[in-house]
């Protein structure tokens, strides 16, 4: 075995999947709300030496010796990080988001604790409570949601729930919310009932970054977050907190939670904190949610219903049920045009997750290509008149061809696909 052969000449199946994978990227209409496509230089630290390098502990506190270079990477994300959000500390090593939530849970609760944590169908996420992942398991949750008129979180409902139940953490964000989310408003119910806050902004992260969403930071005590969602990065996690949480925090992410960190992921996440800092970056965000409401608006215009009646973000949540398809039907239909998004439970719904009455659509990773309104105004529309007639197959050919149209003028990692040779 060499170990200077290429990928193409080491692993056929792999290079063609990867290959493969360019090309559905770039052919399709990515608009799954928490993807999207990271640069060159994320793509080159990620895929980088690092991935050889064991660095179990913090910098220049390792088990391991050799981790000179390895402190570069996990210092520069850490302050980075710390900076981008005005953050006193940040731990830059959970693998994903789950984790970064786990890490603050084994910071402050004992199993039997009680977490309040929005319920999934109603935006929430799994690692906030639900009852088949081991937050449900390990501690006692207790779940707000939305009102049910204005489809939005029910701070009152919080509150009540809180001074009843007084639990010892209440976890906020959301993975299918297309509202703003008050943590100032979080906070005062936490401080007048004994609970500390837990604010994981996962989605919102770049938007958070950039001012455009009200920021978590000097409210609540932790900020949890992924890496790759609005904030452009490698696959991952990361989590913050005030300064008198941090040494048990980085307790609690290593060794409580888990083992080595994976340096490559945390260079990747150095680089998207720099570039996530730039002016450009900025300007993106804004078209994001320009992009979202112009998306929404289209639909709206079509007669289809948006959850809450709109979104603030870079999502929405279309209850297609109100138009007589299932959310996984709609999915189905629309990936079948190479136009992708995930079926959604909306609140309330009277259907199986697995079957849903929503879809959830995104404007990250398309805003990333460069499509700006006009675009999302050909695309809300190739994707209502899909959804109108799912079983035609001529209209199904007609959103084909306008989707090839819209992505072949905004090409995504052709000119770099050798670097995948
Ligand atoms: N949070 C999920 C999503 O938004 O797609 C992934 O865990």
């Amino acid at each position: 075995m060499s170990l200077y052969k290429t990928l193409k000449e080491t692993d056929s199946v792999i290079y063609e999947a990867i290959q493969n994978e360019i090309d559905r990227q770039n052919d399709g209409l990515e608009l799954i709300a928490s993807e999207n496509f990271v640069s060159r230089a994320v793509l080159t630290a990620v895929g980088s030496v690092f991935t050889n390098k064991y660095a179990e502990g913090y910098p220049r506190k390792r088990y391991y010796g050799g981790c000179k270079f390895a402190d570069i990477c996990e210092d520069e994300a850490r302050n980075r990080m710390k900076e981008l959000f005005g953050a006193d500390h940040a731990n830059v090593q959970p693998h994903s988001g789950t984790q970064a939530n786990q890490a603050v849970y084994f910071t402050l609760l004992n199993p039997g604790d009680t977490i309040l944590g929005m319920n999934l169908s109603h935006g929430g996420h799994l690692s906030h409570g639900h009852p088949v992942n081991f937050t449900g398991k390990l501690y006692n949750i207790v779940q707000y949601g939305v009102n049910k008129e204005t489809e939005t979180i029910d701070y009152d409902e919080m509150e009540s729930l809180a001074k009843q139940h007084k639990p010892k953490l209440i976890v906020c964000g959301a993975s299918a919310y297309a509202r703003t989310i008050d943590f100032k408003r979080i906070q005062e119910i936490a401080d007048a009932t004994g609970a500390l806050v837990l604010a994981d902004i996962a989605h919102i992260a770049g938007l958070v970054a950039t001012g455009l969403h009200p920021s978590p930071v000097p409210h609540n005590a932790f900020v949890s977050t992924t890496t790759h969602k609005t904030l452009r990065g490698p696959r991952g996690g990361a989590v913050m907190c005030k300064e008198e949480y941090a040494a048990d925090l980085d307790k609690a992410v290593f060794p409580g939670g888990q083992g080595g960190p994976l340096v490559h992921v945390m260079a990747g996440k150095a680089v998207c904190f720099k570039e996530a800092a730039s002016d450009d970056f900025k300007s993106y965000q804004k078209q994001i949610i320009k992009n979202a409401a112009a998306l929404a608006d289209t639909i709206q215009g079509r007669d289809f219903r948006l959850v809450s009646g709109g979104t603030d973000n870079h999502l929405m949540l279309v209850d297609v049920f109100a138009h007589g398809i299932t959310g996984k039907d709609a999915e189905k239909a629309l990936q079948k045009a190479h136009i992708t998004v995930n079926k959604n439970t909306i609140p309330f719904d009277t259907q199986s997750p697995f079957v849903a009455s929503g879809i959830r659509i995104g404007t990250p990773a398309v805003t990333t290509r460069g499509m700006k309104e006009a675009e999302m105004k050909v695309i809300g529309n190739l994707i209502c008149d899909l959804l109108e007639n799912i079983e035609d197959e001529k209209t199904l050919d007609k959103v084909k061809e306008g989707v090839k149209d819209l992505t072949s003028k905004f090409p995504l990692y052709l000119d770099i696909r050798d670097m995948w040779e």
